[in-house]
């Protein structure tokens, strides 16, 4: 096996090396620099066509999409069972919460950076902000519930949701749209940055 990890420093990619890292599984990272001139040169399309991040290498596989990501490298190389058996009660909260990561948080939150930080001034719009806030707020309003019972998202350890709508939850943790009465979201953080293998993902 020999996996590279293309990687940017405050994005998706995060949530690859935080799992990589949990498996301690070895791996190469690609640094990238988050700029067109590195991100959407010919080399780095020829891996990932819209020039994004995470891409991940193993062998002759080549597999972008974060979630995809994930997928494959607990299905091909995990062996502490994170992600529930399809006869486990918890099967079906693993597919809903997995799939509401980049199906629910992210497309307020892609709205939200495009509107602070991605658009020049004066083309961004406060209203089209406003509602991705509002949309935001209320998208992570039930994680906010589910914690209420468990260390982890869906359970008391780690599984494959962690990697993806815990990673979210930190990003719109950064953006700032995580209001203070979401007290289990709040707790969740703090204890996810206390892990060596979160430490290194978001320090790298
Ligand atoms: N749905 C994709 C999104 C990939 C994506 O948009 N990645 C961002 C970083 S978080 C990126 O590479 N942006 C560079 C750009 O848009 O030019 C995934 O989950 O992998």
């Amino acid at each position: 096996m020999m996996l590279t990890l293309h990687f940017c420093s405050n994005s998706r990619a995060q949530r690859v090396l935080w799992l990589l890292e949990e498996l301690k599984l070895s791996y190469k990272l690609n640094k990238i620099k988050f700029h067109p001139s590195e991100l959407k040169s010919e080399e780095h399309r020829k891996r990932h066509p819209l020039g994004r991040v995470p891409v991940l290498e193993d062998n002759d596989v080549t597999i972008y999409e974060s979630g995809a990501i994930i997928e494959y490298i607990i299905a091909k190389y995990d062996n502490r069972g994170l992600k529930p058996d399809v006869e486990d009660k918890l099967f079906p909260d693993y597919l809903q919460w997995y799939h509401y990561c980049e199906g629910m948080v992210m497309p307020p939150m892609n709205t939200i950076v495009v509107h602070t930080l991605i658009l020049p001034p004066d083309r961004r719009d406060p209203e089209v902000l406003r509602q991705a806030q509002n949309l935001l707020a209320k998208s992570i309003r039930p994680v906010d519930s589910i914690l209420e019972k468990n260390k982890f998202l869906i359970r008391d350890e780690i599984s494959g949701v962690d990697f993806m709508l815990g990673h979210a939850l930190f990003m719109a943790f950064n953006l700032k749209c995580v209001s203070e009465e979401m007290e289990n979201i709040l707790r969740y953080l703090d204890f996810i940055k206390s892990l060596e293998s979160f430490q290194k993902a978001i320090n790298s």
